[in-house]
């Protein structure tokens, strides 16, 4: 459904109120209000910013808790006047994007901002994300120590003073990780102090940054790092932290292979190799452990390696084999030998001792390299799904488990479901079975049976419900379901800070302020799909 039939839906809401008042005496101010106050959200949402600002006017003259009436006679002009504005109607148009005219950063740039300063934070978000990069926030330092870790972020900002550390001791957790894997680190205090310079940079962080940020000069900062960063992620090959091949490695490496093998007979596999439960081990032992046993499967795969194959680390703590000339029975035992000798390590922390298990999908090359590497995944998903610790073979012959995603809008606001609603269910993706599901408030979403922990999740939560609060919403989700699969976005239409930090807090992955275009809605939608899946 295009913006045209939105508009369309919400005439028709308007002539229903007008015809509806018609029949009647008088009204009262506070509904007038509260029409008035619908029809800004939903103007604004779908472009209609003339129509949002003459809300916006009328409502400045009028109180929501005033029990006035007024005559519905005394109302033509002002239906006059909307009927003019609907006639004029400002068509936003689709290709009509952010604004850009600032510089582009790459769409791979991620910036994560560990501050609980929520204006600062939500001004770097706002400008960010204009220029294109993704940027996720954490309002302490446990959660920014985390997400570091889970979403492998480029550059990391951390201010000083955290509710519950200081960015020192951020740095502590996160330096040296962040050195390997050529992230940009920079401190960010209102008191740049020699000692607290230097402290920073003793403690691995790359840059000191003054609060408050002259925003020109953090935007020339940051293209200036991320060129250095491009520049030494082009010279590397090895992960710094494993010694295997990093993931730009993988790319050049099997898109060589599969050029081969179409100029000779000669095949390839390729083995995706992701380590079981491997959060709880972090969560359990520390990152630091964590990093150890990340650390000892490159040395296993190292040496279980004939010269001729390649070790890669593909993402965090998932890692990948390219094996010339292997069928894929032969990758089988190569694993295994892998497997056995890697399952018998036995790690030391303190006083506890713990082993580990991954698991694995194979396939072998055939057409394109693409859908070697989507095979590949979708065995592994399955060696997962059935138990862990163990192979799965990709085979054309029996379709393995697509994955799902789920994307669910809860909102009172018909229009704005309906649209939403509408506007998902039209996305497809090549490997991934989407699902849109939609309900008007809490209670029906939490009591629908939606959850199945082998599938993938993104919820759009409105803020402002009747019933339950989207806050208690997301209270209750983030309570029983804090699981990797699931992933938040607030819709808040209240402009206090309160609500959005709170929603933080609450452990929402991502915020959207309302009204929203619906082409925010869908640039966001997908950037939380490329964090989930
Ligand atoms: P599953 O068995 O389904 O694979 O569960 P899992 O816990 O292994 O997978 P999940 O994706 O939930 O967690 C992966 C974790 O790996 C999250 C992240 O914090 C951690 N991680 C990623 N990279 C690194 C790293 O370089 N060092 C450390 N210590 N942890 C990392
Ligand atoms: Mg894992």
């Amino acid at each position: 459904m295009d913006q045209r039939n939105y508009q369309k839906m919400l005439f028709d809401r308007i002539e229903m109120a007008f015809s509806e008042w018609q029949d009647r005496e008088s009204i009262a101010e506070s509904e007038l209000y509260r029409f008035l106050h619908t029809l800004k959200r939903m103007s604004g949402t779908i472009g209609m910013d003339s129509l949002a600002k003459f809300c916006s006017s009328q409502l400045a003259m009028l109180s929501v808790d005033n029990m006035n009436r007024i005559p519905v006679h005394t109302l033509n002009n002002f239906k006059s006047r909307i009927h003019r504005i609907i006639e004029n109607v400002d068509v936003l148009k689709d290709s009509d994007s952010l604004d850009m005219s600032i510089n582009h950063l790459d769409d791979e740039t991620t910036v994560l901002i560990i501050d609980d300063n929520l204006e600062f934070v939500s001004y770097i978000k706002e400008l960010l994300e204009k220029m294109g990069a993704q940027v996720i926030i954490a309002l302490n330092g446990k959660r920014g120590t985390e997400k570091f870790y889970s979403l492998r972020p480029n550059f990391v900002l951390i201010d000083l003073y955290l509710p519950d550390m200081t960015g020192f001791e951020v740095l502590d957790r996160i330096a040296e990780t962040a050195r390997a894997r050529h992230v940009i680190v920079a401190i960010i205090g209102v008191e740049a102090s020699r000692v607290n310079k230097i402290t920073a940079y003793e403690r691995g962080a790359m840059d000191f940054l003054t609060k408050p940020l002259d925003t020109e000069v953090f935007i020339s900062y940051l293209f200036n790092r991320n060129e250095m960063r491009k520049i030494i992620g082009k010279s590397v090959v090895t992960d710094g932290l494993t010694g295997v091949g990093n993931r730009r490695y993988f790319d050049e490496k099997v898109n060589y292979f599969a050029e081969l093998s179409t100029r000779s007979s000669d095949g390839f596999s390729l083995i995706m190799l992701d380590i079981d439960h491997f959060k709880k081990i972090n969560d359990l032992y520390g990152h630091p452990a964590g990093d150890d046993v990340l650390r000892k499967l490159g040395e296993v795969m190292m040496e279980e390696k004939r010269e001729t194959d390649h070790a890669f680390r593909y993402g965090g703590e998932e890692f990948a084999f390219l094996l010339p000339g292997a069928t894929v029975e032969e990758s089988v035992v190569f694993i295994d030998r892998v497997r056995t000798r890697f399952n018998a390590v036995v790690f030391q922390q303190g006083d506890y001792q713990f082993s580990v298990t991954f698991s694995v999908g194979i396939a072998s090359y055939k057409d394109g390299v693409e859908k070697l590497i989507s095979s590949a995944d979708q065995a592994l998903y399955e060696a997962k799904r059935s138990g862990r610790d163990r192979t799965v073979v990709y085979n054309i012959e029996t379709p393995l488990m697509r994955r799902k995603l789920h994307l669910i809008i809860v909102d009172d606001d018909m229009l704005i479901r309906t649209m939403l609603f509408e506007t998902l269910s039209e996305w497809s993706l090549p490997d991934i079975d989407i699902t849109v599901h939609a309900f008007p408030d809490g209670p029906s979403f939490l009591e629908s049976n939606w959850f199945c922990p082998e599938e993938y999740y993104i919820v759009l939560l409105d803020g402002i419900m009747p019933k339950m609060d989207g806050l208690e919403v997301l209270e209750r989700l983030k309570r029983e379901k804090d699981e990797k699969n699931v992933l938040v976005s607030m819709m808040t239409a209240r402009t206090g800070d309160y609500d959005i930090k709170a929603a933080l807090w609450l452990g929402a992955d991502d915020y959207i302020m309302k009204p929203f275009q619906l082409k925010d809605i869908l640039f966001r939608v997908q950037q939380l799909m490329t964090r989930i899946l």
